[in-house]
């Protein structure tokens, strides 16, 4: 058998193996060096900046970044002498200029490196939203896109000894094609927003790894380490020094290895969020990770975390801080949130509508939180664009990539609230379903909509998605945007699916902090006593829900988007918070507070 004959058998049988779930996740194919678990060099920091709303620095090159040399020299640009901006951060709220802007921007950092033989060098970047072209030195190395997750570039042969000089051209404007596409209900915050480091490896790393339970299995490690560079072949060791446990694999010529062991290790869960140091080595090159282990599945109508039933006390958030009203990006950021959701009560955070920084994956793990991370497929979705498909494909792998070892990740929703009528939304939407199984078999795949009906006081729930989602997921906002057709208690439901888990994934109405003028009784729109009750009415409705499983209200903090214009009551943010953009909380807050510390997380068999 020839080389490619060889790797096309074998691709063929981890495929059938992915398909058939014996293999938790399929090492992605392009040379990307996981940098979750290494040490790396910052390039995070002031750069400078070009503001370039017209698009000019397009035909003036400004990537080649050309200094006059002689007096009839002139170029109509110049980093210095211009705005800094702050990486990783939003450009948005670094500049007064900048507070709604749609454009481009130019970023520029000069820093000096020192070149080691027998280094290989990736540039890596945590996000950058949306469109980003990188130059280093004057050359293109690579472009990207979509907003939310990292990606790297090889720059070994690039990189140069001494001064260097790294130029990103950001876009942020939207695309009807993007993802997510024009209409969103969040500001569009553009930049470099999330770190920006340099990752040295030896010649030959440990580029990935994927080290969880089986799927169901609450002592059976199933996984996968693979090697880059020209050691293809090499003994690795995954140990967990804590369990006293060394398991030794051989990697083949392509520098892939199964992992396969048993253990048995205290689980992760909410109430005790254990990590384990898990140290994985290779004859060059070793990395250390905190992992923690867990099951998650749907049996029937409930879902097991490790192997006991359990009700999801959610809250969804939107990655921003509400004290600087800015984009979130740092672990203090991250604290800020995930300690608001942990005092409502909460054991999940839904992540709303895009992979959030790593931090707060990382720190809602740390503290016991499920994740519910989520892709930006978000309502006007073209599906039919040939280049839609692979768009979401790429965002599917890269944020499976970046999160797939994080125990505390149990959802990977795929998108929100696209509607059933749009062309080829069904197939594609399917085909992202078993691409995402296929990738990693562990954790629950997602869809969420809003296509349900509510007529004679009854949600009618029909849509052929949920056949390929482990959890009926659905937004309703009864009691705001449509009122109650009858007492909350006396909900009617005719779901198509009779036997699956129904999750309320979203659900509020908005008030103003401190908008109290009103009686209750009489509580108009927008004050808290009208929230409140939408909130009270919505737990009486909860009690008809059949199979629920979940609940995440629609949200935790007060957070900006253009179109929640209402001069008075909303000013630009959109007033669904149960805590204000100040930290105040709403009386809502304290409904929900009391309703999660009432019901229990496990729920009967
Ligand atoms: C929804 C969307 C969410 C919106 C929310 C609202 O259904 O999923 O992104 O922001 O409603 O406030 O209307």
């Amino acid at each position: 058998m020839n080389k490619f004959e060889n790797t096309f058998l074998k691709n063929l049988i981890l495929i059938i193996l992915c398909i058939l779930g014996s293999i938790n996740i399929s090492p992605g194919q392009t040379a990307m060096v996981n940098v979750e678990a290494r040490e790396t060099i910052s390039l995070n920091g002031e750069w400078n900046a070009i503001i370039d709303p017209s698009g000019s620095g397009d035909y003036r090159q400004v990537w080649l970044d050309k200094k006059p040399q002689l007096k009839t020299d002139f170029f109509e640009y110049s980093f210095e002498g211009g705005p800094v901006l702050n990486v990783p951060g939003d450009f948005n709220t670094q500049m007064k200029e900048l507070n709604y802007y749609e454009g481009i921007v130019w970023y520029k950092k000069p820093f000096n490196y020192s070149v080691k033989s027998g280094k290989r060098v990736f540039l890596h970047f945590g996000a950058v939203n949306y469109l980003a072209d990188v130059y280093l030195n004057g050359v293109k190395i690579g472009s990207h896109e979509g907003g939310f997750t990292p990606f790297q570039f090889e720059i070994t042969e690039k990189i140069k000894e001494g001064e260097n000089s790294l130029i990103v051209r950001v876009d942020n404007r939207r695309l009807p094609k993007g993802l997510p596409g024009v209409g969103f209900d969040w500001l569009n915050y553009g930049g470099i927003t999330r770190d920006v480091d340099l990752v040295e490896t030896d010649v030959s790393f440990i580029e990935d790894y994927f080290i969880q339970l089986e799927k169901g299995s609450l002592n059976t490690v199933l996984g996968w380490v693979r090697l880059n560079g020209n050691q293809a072949k090499q003994e690795v060791t995954v140990e967990i020094p804590e369990l006293d446990l060394r398991h030794v694999a051989n990697t083949d010529a392509e520098g892939f290895a199964g992992i396969e062991f048993n253990m048995k290790p205290e689980l992760w869960s909410p109430s005790e969020p254990k990590l384990y140091q898990v140290i994985i080595k290779s004859k060059t090159d070793v990395v250390i990770d905190s992992i923690g282990f867990r099951s998650i599945e749907v049996q029937g109508n409930k879902v097991l975390l490790n192997q006991q039933p359990i009700f999801l006390k959610a809250v969804n958030i939107h990655e921003e801080n509400p004290y600087k009203r800015a984009r979130a990006f740092s672990r203090d950021d991250a604290r800020i949130l995930l300690e608001s959701a942990k005092e409502l009560g909460c054991n999940m955070v839904r992540l709303v509508h895009y992979p959030h920084n790593e931090y707060m994956v990382k720190e809602a793990e740390k503290m016991g939180l499920m994740v519910w991370n989520e892709l930006p497929v978000y309502q006007h979705i073209q599906f039919s664009d040939s280049l839609v498909p692979n768009k979401m494909e790429n965002m599917l792998n890269e944020m499976i990539s970046r999160d797939k070892n994080r125990g505390g990740v149990v959802v990977w929703a795929l998108s929100n609230e696209t509607y059933p009528g749009t062309a080829n939304r069904d197939k594609e939407l399917i085909e992202l379903s078993e691409k995402c199984r296929a990738n990693d078999s562990t954790r629950l795949v997602v869809h969420v909509t809003n296509s349900q009906t509510y007529r004679d006081h009854t949600f009618d729930i029909q849509d052929t998605l949920f056949l390929h989602s482990d959890l009926i997921s659905i937004n309703e906002y009864i009691g705001w945007y449509i009122p109650w057709q009858g007492k909350p208690s006396e909900t009617k439901w005719k779901v198509a699916f009779p036997d699956k888990p129904i999750f309320i994934s979203e659900f509020g109405g908005e008030a103003k902090f401190g908008n109290n003028d009103t009686p209750q009784d009489e509580a108009a729109n927008w004050t808290e006593g009208y929230q409140e009750q939408i909130y009270l009415d919505q737990i009486e409705m909860f009690k008809t829900t059949p199979n629920l499983v979940g609940v995440s209200p629609w949200l935790l903090y007060d957070y900006k988007s253009l179109g929640r214009m209402h001069p008075v009551h909303q000013q630009g943010f959109n007033r669904k918070g149960l805590i204000s953009e100040d930290g105040e909380k709403k009386k809502a807050w304290y409904v929900i507070k009391d309703y999660y510390s009432a019901e229990k997380d496990q729920i009967p068999k």
